[in-house]
C-alpha cells in the first residue's frame, strides 16, 4: 500500500475509534433513516487527529494550483482551516453566517484582495450546497472559487454539483474508500458495507432539481443569482439591491439640475439606481455629476444614463467617453440598442478601459406603436450574450432569457394608477411588472416625480417592487 493510502487507512480508522464515523439506524436532517453517521465535530477533542488531518490536507494543496487566501465551511471545518492556515502560512478568511446587523455589516472576515483565489476546506460533502452558500459569499466578496478540500465525499451526488457550479472537488475520503479501510482493518462487517452500499445508491441527492430551479431566473432569490453575474457594475448592482432591500430605479427625468440633486437626497436611501438622460439637463456642468456622484455614494446607489446609445462604433466611443457629458467619468450603467449591430457594443468594451460600465441592451420598448417585433428582441437576446462581461441585462417587458439568473431584467413603464400618456408610453403596475412581466429591476419616472411627496412615493414604490418580488420567489 503507499504511504499515502496507508496514512488514510490509519486516519480512517482514527476516526471509528474516537466515533466520528458510526454504523446503525441514524435519522439525517431531513428526516431519513442511514446505516452510517458521521460527526466530525468531536474532532476538536483529538488534537492529535487533527495533526494528521491538516497535514493529509496539506498533501493535497500542494496538488492544487496556486491559492491566496483559505476559507473553512462554518463550523466544523473552522479550525480544521486555521490549523492548515498556520502550518502553510496561507491566511484564512472567516465567512460570518449571518452579515452582521451593525458596524461594518461585512459578511467575510479577514484580509483579502479582489481577485483572489480562495480554498475551501469543509468536513462531509452531501449535496455540496453548504460549500456553495460559502462560495457565494466570498464571490460576493469579489474572491474567486475554483478548489475545496473535504475530508469526506459521502458519495451522494455532491460532487457533480459542485462540478456544474466550477468547484472542483478533491476528497481525502469517499465513502467507499472508508469503508473499505474499515473493513481490512475490522472495524465493520461485510454485512455493514453492504447496508451503506446498498443506501447510498438508493439516497442520491438529486441535484438536477436543485440545478434546474437554480438556473431558472424568476424564481430564484438576487442571493442566489449574484454569482452568475459576469458583468462587474451587475455584480454591484445585485449587492446594493440586497443591501437596500430595492429593485426600483427611478428614473429622474427632469429638466432643473437643482431639482435633480434635491431629488437624489431625498429618494436616495429607497433606489438601488438612479437614471438620467443627462442631455435634458438645462444649466449642466460637471459639478452638477461630480455633486451627484457624491450623493450616490452617501446612499449607495448606481448612476446610470439611459443613452441609449445606437450609432456606429466610433461615433459611439465619442458619445461615451467625449463631448460636454462625458458619461464615462460618471456613469456606471448605460443604455444601448442592437439596432447598429455588435460594434455599439464593441465599442463600450474598447471605451470602458479599467472604468466598471455595466449595459443595458434594449430588447423592447414600453412604447406603443414601437417597430421592435420578436425577431429583433430574439437577435437582441442573442447578441448580448457574446458580450456577457459588459452586458448587466435587458430592458424589455415580458419574460425573456428565463435560464440566464445572471442578467438583470430592467422594465420602465411603471406607474400606480395610469394606463399611459399623451405620447405613446405605457405604464403597468409594481406588481404586475414583476409577477406577469418577469422584471427584476423596475424604472418608475413620474409616478415619483410628479407625486405630491416624491420622497413618500419611491417609498411606496419600493415596498411594492420588493413584495412582488418576494411573493415571485416564494411561489
Ligand atoms: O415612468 P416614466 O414614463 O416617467 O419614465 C420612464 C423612463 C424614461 C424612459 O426614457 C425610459 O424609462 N424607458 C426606457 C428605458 C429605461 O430605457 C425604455 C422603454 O422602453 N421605455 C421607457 O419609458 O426615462
Amino acid at each position: 500500500m503507499e504511504q499515502r493510502e496507508l496514512r488514510l487507512k490509519e486516519f480512517a480508522v482514527e476516526l471509528f475509534k474516537i466515533n466520528a464515523i458510526k454504523f446503525g439506524e441514524y435519522k439525517t436532517k431531513v428526516g431519513l433513516m442511514t446505516p452510517v453517521y458521521c460527526d466530525l465535530r468531536v474532532l476538536v477533542s483529538y488534537p492529535k487527529i487533527m495533526g494528521i488531518l491538516s497535514d493529509l490536507i496539506i498533501d493535497t494543496l500542494h496538488t492544487i494550483e496556486s491559492q491566496e487566501v483559505i476559507c473553512g465551511v462554518p463550523y466544523t471545518a473552522l479550525p480544521i482551516a486555521t490549523i492548515v492556515s498556520f502550518k502553510t502560512n496561507l491566511p484564512m478568511v472567516m465567512r460570518r453566517k449571518e452579515a452582521k446587523d451593525y458596524g461594518t455589516k461585512k459578511l467575510i472576515e479577514g484580509i483579502f484582495q479582489e481577485g483572489d483565489k480562495c480554498l475551501i476546506i469543509e468536513d462531509v460533502v452531501t449535496s455540496g450546497s453548504s460549500i456553495l452558500e460559502t462560495t457565494k459569499d466570498l464571490i460576493k466578496e469579489g474572491m474567486k472559487v475554483t478548489d475545496a478540500i473535504v475530508l469526506l465525499n459521502r458519495e451522494q451526488g455532491g460532487e457533480k454539483f459542485l462540478t456544474q457550479h466550477g468547484i472542483k472537488m478533491h476528497a481525502l475520503l469517499t465513502m467507499t474508500s472508508l469503508m473499505k479501510y474499515l473493513k481490512d482493518a475490522g472495524c465493520v462487517t461485510e454485512e455493514s458495507c453492504k447496508k451503506v452500499g446498498d443506501y447510498l445508491k438508493n439516497s442520491q441527492v438529486t441535484t438536477n432539481s436543485v440545478v434546474t430551479k437554480r438556473s431558472k431566473r424568476l424564481e430564484m432569490t438576487f442571493e442566489d443569482r449574484f454569482p452568475y453575474a459576469k458583468n462587474e457594475v451587475a455584480k454591484r448592482l445585485f449587492k446594493i439591491i440586497i443591501e437596500k432591500k430595492t429593485n426600483l430605479v427611478l428614473a429622474a427625468d427632469l429638466t432643473d439640475a437643482t431639482d435633480i440633486l434635491n431629488l437624489a437626497e431625498s429618494v436616495g436611501p429607497h433606489i438601488c439606481s438612479l437614471k438620467l438622460h443627462v442631455d435634458i439637463v438645462e444649466h449642466f456642468n460637471d459639478n452638477f455629476t461630480s455633486t451627484l456622484s457624491q450623493i450616490a455614494k452617501k446612499h449607495n446607489f448606481l448612476l446610470f444614463e439611459d443613452r441609449k446609445f445606437a450609432d456606429i462604433g466610433k461615433t459611439v466611443e465619442y458619445q461615451y467617453t467625449r463631448g460636454v457629458y462625458k458619461i464615462a467619468s460618471w456613469a456606471s450603467l448605460v443604455t444601448a440598442h442592437s439596432l447598429t449591430g455588435h460594434g455599439v457594443l464593441d465599442a463600450l468594451l474598447l471605451a470602458r478601459g479599467s472604468n466598471e460600465l455595466g449595459v443595458f441592451l434594449l430588447a423592447e420598448c414600453s412604447a406603443k406603436g414601437s417597430l421592435i417585433d420578436e425577431k429583433y428582441t430574439n437577435a437582441t437576446i442573442t447578441m448580448g450574450k457574446n458580450y456577457s462581461d459588459l452586458i448587466a441585462g435587458y430592458v424589455c417587458q415580458q419574460k425573456l432569457f428565463v435560464d440566464e439568473p445572471g442578467y438583470l431584467q430592467l422594465t420602465p413603464g411603471v406607474q400606480l394608477g395610469v394606463s399611459g400618456d399623451d405620447l405613446g408610453q405605457q405604464y403597468n403596475s409594481p406588481s404586475s411588472v414583476i409577477l406577469e412581466g418577469g422584471a427584476d429591476v423596475a424604472v418608475v419616472g413620474r409616478g415619483i416625480t410628479k407625486a405630491g411627496n416624491p420622497e413618500n412615493a419611491a417609498k411606496e414604490y419600493k415596498d411594492l417592487l420588493w413584495a412582488a418580488y418576494l411573493q415571485r420567489v416564494k411561489q
